[in-house]
């Protein structure tokens, strides 16, 4: 976890907020930490001394924003790295190596919103871009042409929400691909004939909540299968049942559960990947 620890931090913490326990953590050590991992760029590395790419900057700002903490970056710097990585085209790349991503689109127009700076990329370009990377199955990939994929469909579905532009989604077509990931166990999978992995809770669930098509899946039995992959004596939730627990199933359970309405968490929300009330307290102001 050494090279992505913040993005570890990012799936905790938040894990912590939808439990509303984030009070259990020590928030001066955590922003400190966070701040000591920014580059002179602008940009967030994974940990300190590491280089900066976008996936990172975003995980930054989310932490910051989990704890009402935003103020404390120089907002023009971080939107300069992000906006200085879009391309002609309107694709970003990740960080000044250039490899291009739909998830690097996702993370730069949800870093700027969250800053409240989306006016400062070619906003137009930048779903364009999203758009040439639809597929005839109604979904998404990672550049065009590229294979659906459901963790490809939540960036280019959110990134599409956060712009106001779900309507270029053909949302029966694509919440006809969605919905069958779910399989027999009632876990979900990310593309056809791949094994269930509880990811894919936050991955399929969250973009079949954007474009309205949740009643689409067995939610009771997605309910059981996440339930199946805790590990109740120590804590936590893995990819499948009986398989080692990590943070990142930890958090993509807990935050499917939470999409699910399972009682006793925070609402969070499909687009932002962060609880509503954290998402308002920052748009409503
Ligand atoms: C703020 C929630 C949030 C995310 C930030 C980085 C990013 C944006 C999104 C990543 C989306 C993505 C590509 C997720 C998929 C991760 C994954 C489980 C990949 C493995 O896929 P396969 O198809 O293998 O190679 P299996 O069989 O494991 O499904
Ligand atoms: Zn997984």
């Amino acid at each position: 976890m050494e090279h992505l620890r913040i993005n570890g931090a990012y799936w905790g913490l938040t894990t912590l907020d939808i439990l509303d326990k984030l009070a259990a953590v020590d928030q001066e050590t955590i922003i400190s930490w966070v701040m000591s991992c920014q580059h002179e760029s602008g940009g967030f590395g994974g940990n300190e001394g590491h280089d900066p790419h976008l996936l990172y900057t975003l995980s930054a700002i989310q932490i910051l924003a989990l704890f009402n903490k935003i103020d404390t970056l120089d907002i023009e710097k971080v939107t300069n790295y992000i906006t200085a990585l879009q391309n002609e085209d309107g694709s970003f790349s990740g960080d000044k190596w250039g490899e291009i991503d739909t998830r690097f689109s996702y993370v730069a127009i949800c870093s700027l919103a969250l800053l409240k700076q989306l006016d400062k990329i070619n906003v137009e370009k930048a779903v364009s871009y999203i758009i040439s990377c639809k597929n005839l199955d109604g979904g998404f990939g990672c550049t065009p042409g590229a294979e659906s994929h459901a963790g490809q469909i939540f960036c280019c579905v959110g990134a599409l929400a956060i712009t106001g532009s779900l309507h270029y989604v053909d949302k029966d077509l694509l919440g006809w691909w969605l919905c069958e990931r779910q399989v027999k166990s009632g876990g979900l999978n990310g593309r056809p004939e791949k094994l269930p992995d509880v990811c894919y809770s936050w991955w399929v669930l969250s973009s079949l909540i954007m474009i309205d098509r949740v009643h689409w899946i067995d939610k009771e039995k997605l309910v059981k299968f996440i339930l199946d992959c805790q590990d109740k004596e120590n804590g936590g939730i893995s990819d499948r049942p009986d398989d080692a627990v990590d943070v990142f199933h930890t958090y993509f359970g807990v935050a499917g559960l939470s999409l699910l309405e399972y009682p006793g968490l925070k609402v969070i929300d499909p687009a932002y990947a962060l609880p509503v009330d954290v998402i308002n307290r920052i748009l409503l102001h």
